[in-house]
């Protein structure tokens, strides 16, 4: 299956109904067969096994979505061998030599800076509020995965496919150690960074197009109630013209806390509530925890009874544990029982007009014990081919196993619509279930500079779809950090505000008109580039390749790239530049900065730089209020010339909800210009694969020049000649 060219989509596409019958499918190999050996999996790829490696206590696979297949002994010329060992305190190691030169990156979502040469980060998934446990070096998240780039730009990756308690310590070498039994260790060589990426979204998953509008701009809060602030709120953006597709309901709607309930005097009537946000083009996602409330006669707790369905304590008793609710079960979700039935339960609630789920809570959260979760040694039982062990083995796959039920049930529920759900907790792979947030972060300028390497790493180990609360959860951020906050959202790929209780109001407009203005300039660029980020979108869900890239992708050969984290790419044909990065390291060639609203609109000192490649088409849109009037009928065509006078771009297209792009009804426009020799550009666009019809009529082309973007006139042909005029 080639995999770059875009159009094998349908061909792709259609491989991912497997996934979930995939996945936990694989069957264990038996282990004597494995322990110590080592294999060719795939074209430079390799699997290594510890000489301890017990099949049973670490298969099937959560990261892979099929068994490895050995094809031989390791090929001659072969770079890169992990050493088990054990330690002095008896713990299971790998040990990987680092070649001076090379660059680490990957380890998922980690605080700190993009490089993570020096880095030791704990894999145990954590409610880590403001990230202050273990200095930061404990998250939500767990991804066993180093991606390493050599001096000379070639690259390998690292995964330990591992779901135990486990740490990386990146101080002079790869070093991991699994404070569970010895796990085995893939590594995939490549002559490129993206390369190295793009095969760890075939081995562990790609993530599905969601509907285009999870990509619109998302107003959050914890709370907005009752009903009626929520309409509130949502109407405000319409009247002050402020785009927005998605408002967020947290906690405070349901009743007592109680998941699947609905407060009956804040929410009396959710599907009134969803039919009037629908009706402004709204769409709502709804919260839903783990911990269901220990009360008899509360149906979901009486289902997960009868069925006897919770995680238990070592002696075999319910457990449980507090959280929002108060005494709380957890569903065992290694049981398929357990799924089948946490699915079933979205049918009446996405029922209610629901548009997607918000999984909260998921390492999952226990209140009131220092280990901020369950005890280790609790049982899950399992079931198929999962084997019944403790939790210190299913914890990090606890969330996994959550949204994967959960995006089931949605899709059961609404089995026409593409599911939306977002996780705070995940394991390597998890992209195949859910987006994610990067949690509690602080309305702080380095929570926000942070933001940045977070998500990147996360996009360089396999999640595409991630954000961090803009404006920041914890606290509340003064005007100047708001607007900085808000003018860097529209280039993280998941763009949401949301913040804590009781902080103080955190719309667009509640630090007054100069901020409301800004905010509104930031979130227009983002439903202009939307033709642009909806294509990124696809690109990341077909190749595996992250919708934010660091710089060094431009160039993995320019040692000097690799440590910048300030500024970022937004897919391969842009870079963003914060105003508050000074001096950003860049790539060499032709980058000119871009505009994209109207050369009258004011210079905020807010708004990011934005640079565009040489020999790239950008294809950006009107401004709209919600990606409900997203259209694709008149494009205004971004033009960077290369140093030979030419540009190309590429442009998906699809109905933007619902599965008919796997039957073909999608389409990639591909865009080419060509400056000739009388200063004329000479363009065309043609429309590739597919069936889709996006009603493209009116182009103009946008060229940067040092005095502003030149605009042609607009042309209904999709072959023209045109004369640019003079800036
Ligand atoms: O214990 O649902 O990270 O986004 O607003 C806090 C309330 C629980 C944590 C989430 C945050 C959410 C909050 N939740």
């Amino acid at each position: 299956m080639k995999k770059n060219n875009m159009k094998t989509l349908p061909g792709l596409f259609l491989s991912f109904g497997i996934i979930f019958s995939l996945a936990f499918s694989g069957k264990c190999p038996a282990q004597s067969k494995m322990s110590g050996t080592s294999a060719m999996i795939g074209t430079e790829m390799a699997v290594f096994y510890p000489p301890e490696f017990k099949s049973g206590e670490m298969l099937p696979s959560f990261a892979l979505l099929k068994e490895p297949v050995q094809q031989g002994g390791i090929k001659k010329g072969w770079k890169v061998f992990p050493k088990f060992y054990i330690d002095g305190k008896g713990n299971n190691c790998i040990a990987i030599p680092v070649e001076k030169g090379t660059d680490l990156y990957g380890t998922g979502e980690v605080t700190g800076g993009l490089r993570r040469n020096g880095k030791k980060i704990m894999l145990w998934n954590t409610d880590n509020p403001g990230y202050h446990i273990g200095k930061g070096n404990v998250l939500y998240q767990t991804h066993p995965w180093i991606l390493a780039v050599r001096k000379d730009g070639s690259a390998y990756g690292v995964l330990v496919d591992n779901t135990w308690k486990q740490s990386i310590d990146l101080s002079d070498s790869i070093k991991v150690v699994s404070y569970g039994p010895a796990a085995r260790v893939i590594i995939v060589e490549r002559n490129t960074p993206q390369k190295v990426v793009e095969e760890l979204a075939d081995l562990t998953g790609h993530m599905q197009m969601p509907p285009l509008w999870a990509l619109g701009y998302q107003q959050s809060r914890w709370s907005y109630y009752p009903d009626s602030r929520v309409r509130e709120v949502a109407s405000q953006f319409r009247k002050r013209k402020i785009p927005c597709d998605v408002i967020w309901m947290d906690i405070h709607y349901m009743q007592d806390y109680k998941i699947f309930t609905f407060d009956s005097l804040r929410f009396p009537d959710p599907l009134g509530l969803n039919k009037y946000l629908h009706s402004i083009n709204f769409r709502s996602v709804w919260m839903i925890d783990p911990g269901v409330k220990k009360q008899k006669g509360y149906f979901v707790y009486d289902q997960g009874s009868a069925g006897n369905y919770w995680i238990q304590t070592p002696q075999g008793k319910e457990f449980n544990g507090s959280v929002w609710p108060g005494p709380c079960a957890f569903p065992d979700f290694t049981m398929p029982q357990v799924r089948k039935w946490w699915s079933g339960l979205y049918k009446d609630y996405m029922a209610q007009g629901i548009d997607g789920v918000w999984n909260d809570m998921n390492e999952p959260s226990v209140f009131n014990v220092e280990s901020k979760t369950m005890p280790e040694d609790n049982i899950q039982r399992g079931g198929g081919n999962l084997p019944k062990d403790i939790h210190l083995r299913y914890h990090n796959v606890f969330g996994m196993l959550m949204i994967k039920a959960t995006r089931e049930g949605i899709l059961k529920a609404n089995p026409d619509k593409r599911p939306f759900v977002l996780s705070r907790a995940s394991y390597i792979g998890g992209q195949r279930y859910a987006a994610t947030w990067t949690g509690d972060n602080m309305s702080t300028w380095s929570h926000l500079k942070m933001s940045i390497p977070m998500v990147l790493n996360l996009g360089l180990s396999g999640q595409p779809f991630s954000g961090p609360d803009i404006g920041g959860f914890i606290g509340s951020p003064d005007k100047d950090l708001f607007a900085n906050w808000i003018a860097i959202g529209p280039f993280y790929p998941f763009c949401r505000n949301h913040t804590t209780v009781n902080s103080a109001n955190q719309e667009p407009w509640a630090y007054g008109r100069e901020v409301e203005d800004i905010s509104r300039r930031a979130l227009d660029r983002r439903y202009m580039l939307m033709p642009y980020i909806y294509t990124l979108f696809c690109q990341a869900s077909v190749t595996g390749l992250p919708v934010m890239r660091p710089v060094f992708f431009a160039d993995p050969k320019d040692r000097s790239l690799r440590s910048e984290d300030r500024a970022f790419m937004l897919g391969g044909d842009l870079i963003i530049v914060p105003r508050w990065a000074e001096n950003p390291a860049l790539p060499k060639g032709i980058w000119k900065e871009i505009s994209l609203l109207s050369p009258k609109a004011p210079e905020d000192g807010y708004q990011p730089k934005m640079l565009q490649r040489g020999g790239s088409i950008i294809p950006t849109a009107g401004i709209i209020q919600s990606t409900a009037d997203f259209k694709t009928d008149s494009l205004t065509l971004l033009v960077c010339f290369d140093k030979h006078g030419k540009a190309e771009g590429l442009m998906y297209g699809d109905a933007g909800e619902g599965f008919g792009y796997l039957k073909g009804h999608y389409v990639v426009d591909k865009f080419t210009a060509v400056k000739m020799q009388d200063g004329k550009i000479s363009f065309s666009c043609i429309p590739g694969q597919g069936d889709y019809d996006n009603e493209l009529k009116y182009f103009r082309i946008a060229v940067p020049s040092s005095g502003g973007m030149v605009y042609s006139s607009w042309m209904n042909k999709s072959k023209f000649v045109v004369k640019m005029p003079k800036k």
